[in-house]
């Protein structure tokens, strides 16, 4: 950073030139161990027994090497593009742990910062996350926090939840695909992933999911204050986790919206004259197991600034159509990264980039 007066955590958008961010790590990472928000989260029912069999253990270490290997290549585009990388601490997730609620096998992993830290202006929010094998995951990053703390940002935790059954709905089933939507979470206590909401300046978009109730999006928006306006978007989703494969404001006037899941935009941005920009059908093969996500992943790209974004390569129709909405991709393997965690969105959290906050309606 050449400004040493400029805030070290500054972030008002998901466009703005990025300069530093925390890109997550494949070391010590664990199947999360079984849970019943697992059966809320993952879209493919055949994948169950895989985590109810191997949760709490390491991933095969080939799938590590070969994450590992994409990861590399993300970090080595960023520093290329001059954007400073920075990674959590390294620690011991296969601890066991329990509160006075519950009880988990072992915690999960530090692949995705952007669940856990929410950073809005100057301020890091730890987030209140819904799985209760993550409950703890936030002490990957703490060194970094601290150490943004001390250079003058603001560091702030939200009401750490319970994750008693209370915060369940008993018995849940998911959704069939046409049947109405429903998530797993009860309004017990407010819980939300920092990857459920998206940043667009004054506005921040938030959608509820396995891992998001309107009791948190209503902290949040308290907690936020009335400088900022936290709107709730319509999502359809039988597993909804996150927003950020779902619906992303890519740069002013661009929104990335996928098609099986947004139904309706908010009409705030058709008044404001926003392109509405659909995402084409992804081209990961149906057949590649996916055990955190699913393949919209492909949406979930890292913009460096209003034109450079950073997508999966074989993701060949998502480029084209990036490049005929004046973007310039830079393609990046990612796909064995996302067969054990999530794109280049869930794998990074900005820190800082250089601009102000501002109302793009
Ligand atoms: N941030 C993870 C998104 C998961 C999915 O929609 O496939």
């Amino acid at each position: 950073m050449d400004d040493p007066s400029y805030p070290v955590v500054n972030a008002h958008n998901e466009w703005d030139p990025l300069e530093e961010i925390i890109v997550g790590t494949v070391e010590g990472a664990l199947v999360p161990p079984w849970d019943v928000i697992l059966e809320a989260t993952l879209h493919r029912q055949d994948l169950w027994d895989f985590h109810k069999q191997h949760g709490g253990s390491p991933w095969p270490q080939e799938l590590l090497d070969a994450a590992q290997k994409d990861l590399d290549e993300f970090i080595c585009i960023l520093k290329a593009e001059g954007v400073t990388v920075r990674q959590p601490t390294p620690y011991d997730f296969s601890r066991p742990f329990a509160t006075p609620d519950f009880e988990s096998k072992s915690s999960c992993y530090a692949l995705m910062p952007r669940d856990v830290l929410l950073i809005i202006g100057d301020q890091i929010i730890e987030t209140p996350m819904g799985w209760r094998s993550r409950y703890h995951e936030t002490h990957a990053y703490k060194d970094l926090c601290k150490e943004y703390f001390r250079a003058g940002a603001r560091w702030v935790s939200a009401p750490r939840p319970q994750l008693s059954q209370e915060s369940y709905v008993e018995g849940f089933v998911a959704p069939q695909e046409g049947e109405p939507m429903r998530t797993i979470l009860t309004e017990f206590e407010p819980l939300f992933d920092a990857a459920d909401a998206i940043k667009c300046g004054r506005d921040l978009f938030v959608a509820q999911s396995s891992c998001c109730n309107r009791f948190g999006i209503d902290w949040l928006q308290r907690h936020l204050g009335p400088e900022y306006r936290v709107h709730e978007i319509e999502v359809y989703d039988t597993h909804p986790m996150h927003i950020d494969a779902t619906f992303y404001p890519l740069a002013p006037g661009k929104l990335l919206i996928n098609p099986e899941r947004i139904q309706r935009v908010p009409e705030m941005f058709g008044k404001s004259g926003w392109d509405i920009l659909v995402c084409p059908e992804p081209m990961m093969p149906e057949s590649r197991p996916m055990y955190n996500c699913s393949r919209w992943i492909c949406m979930n790209v890292l913009m460096l600034d209003e034109k450079r974004v950073i997508v999966s390569k074989g993701e060949d129709r998502l480029i084209q159509a990036l490049k005929g909405w004046g973007f310039a991709p830079i393609p990046c393997s990612f796909w064995n990264f996302s067969t054990i965690g999530g794109g280049f969105h869930c794998a990074s959290v900005d820190v800082r980039r250089r601009g102000e906050l501002q109302s793009y309606f």
